[in-house]
């Protein structure tokens, strides 16, 4: 698994091939808005992977991919934008002349904050989504729930159904326990799958068969070894390069990029990351995104913030620390929460 510092390394190739001038620039001011943004209609072709100032897109009705140019600057909307880049994989986009001349409205995007700024830029990783595929392993690296809550999180403020994928289950010994299977119970669609195994991912090709599907999680579980099981190693072509970041050898994916696959399915591979951060969900409304502790929170006090208060209902169920890494990192109108206890 990569360390913190090179997880920010990856996050910031993006950058690499834009002159530091204008690197600069986009890093501080957000960008005046001269573009509007399109209607579904008016869209002709998906970005399927972004590069500093170029996107491969697909046309519709063409095979392959082509490269299109797009400037920051035509591309900000709503006046200012705080956005990355302004495109990301997945967007509907406008192409004339192989330039992009305009984003479509997005039905839903998982965006992240991106690291490495203190005024920190929005990072879309894939919008138009049907299903996140939340990627987990069983072993190696442990089943870690903090970051797979993050994404639940992230998947439900944007009405995106999630399936929660546990990878590597040919590592798994018989009768280990299998802390994941809480999620069923909280309503999560669950799959257990192996990239090692000829039908080890059959079950989840059936839930993100014919849908546009992104493949999330930290580095290492198997997204991409199982985007090779799905589709094949042809399909995977750029996948597999030597990791930058570390010349190791590890075959570490370095940007998100979309497969076409069976049935007009496009999934995307993203890279793996330490942290999710997440935008766009206040701490008022992150227990709606629980929705097993918000039933439980009915036995609750009026007023109770779900935070280790000693009369809380929700006290001791299995996703009430991710609920409360998660309140705690929130920044916005509520009080901040009493640190004092000492479960943290
Ligand atoms: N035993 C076993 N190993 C697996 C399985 N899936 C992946 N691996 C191994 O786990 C390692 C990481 O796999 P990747 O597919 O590169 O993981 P990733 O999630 O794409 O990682 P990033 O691109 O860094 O985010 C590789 O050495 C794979 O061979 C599996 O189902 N079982
Ligand atoms: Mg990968
Ligand atoms: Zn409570």
């Amino acid at each position: 698994m990569l360390s913190e510092s090179e997880d920010l390394q990856q996050e910031d190739n993006w950058f690499e091939g834009i002159k530091p001038r204008a690197r600069r620039k986009y890093a501080k001011r957000p960008m005046k808005g001269r573009a509007r943004e399109l209607s579904a209609e008016e869209g002709n072709a998906t970005v399927a992977e972004i590069f500093p100032n170029q996107a491969a897109l697909r046309l519709d009705g063409v095979p392959g991919r082509v490269l299109c140019g797009y400037r920051m600057s035509t591309l900000a909307f709503n006046g200012t934008s705080r956005e990355r880049s302004p495109v990301c994989v997945g967007d509907r986009v406008r192409a004339e002349a192989r330039v992009i001349v305009g984003r479509c409205i997005r039905r839903n995007a998982l965006v992240r904050s991106a690291p490495n700024a203190r005024n920190p830029l929005l990072h879309a990783v894939a919008a138009n989504l049907d299903a996140l595929v939340v990627v987990a392993a069983a072993c190696e690296p442990d089943f870690t729930p903090g970051i797979v809550d993050r994404f639940l999180v992230a998947a439900s403020a944007q009405n995106i159904p999630a399936i929660l994928c546990i990878n590597k289950a040919d590592l798994l010994v018989a009768g280990a326990d299998k802390p994941w299977l809480r999620y069923a119970a909280a309503g999560v669609a669950l799959v257990e799958a192996s990239a090692m195994q000829e039908d080890g991912a059959e079950a989840l090709a059936r839930l993100v068969r014919g849908k546009a599907a992104a493949f999330c999680g930290h580095s290492g579980v198997g997204k991409t070894s199982l985007l090779r099981r799905l589709l094949g190693d042809a399909a995977l072509g750029r996948i597999g390069e030597l990791s930058a970041a570390t010349g190791m050898g590890k075959h570490t994916t370095t940007g998100a990029v979309m497969l076409p696959g069976p049935e007009g399915s496009s999934w995307i591979d993203t890279p793996g990351i330490m942290n999710f951060t997440l935008v766009g969900v206040d701490r008022a409304g992150l227990l709606q995104h629980f929705p097993e502790l918000q039933e439980a929170s009915a036995r609750c006090a009026e007023g109770c913030l779900h935070d280790a208060e000693p009369d809380c209902a929700l006290l001791g169920l299995p996703r009430h620390r991710s609920y409360r890494e998660i309140l705690a990192v929130l920044k916005d109108s509520l009080p901040p929460p009493d640190q004092s206890d000492d479960e943290r």
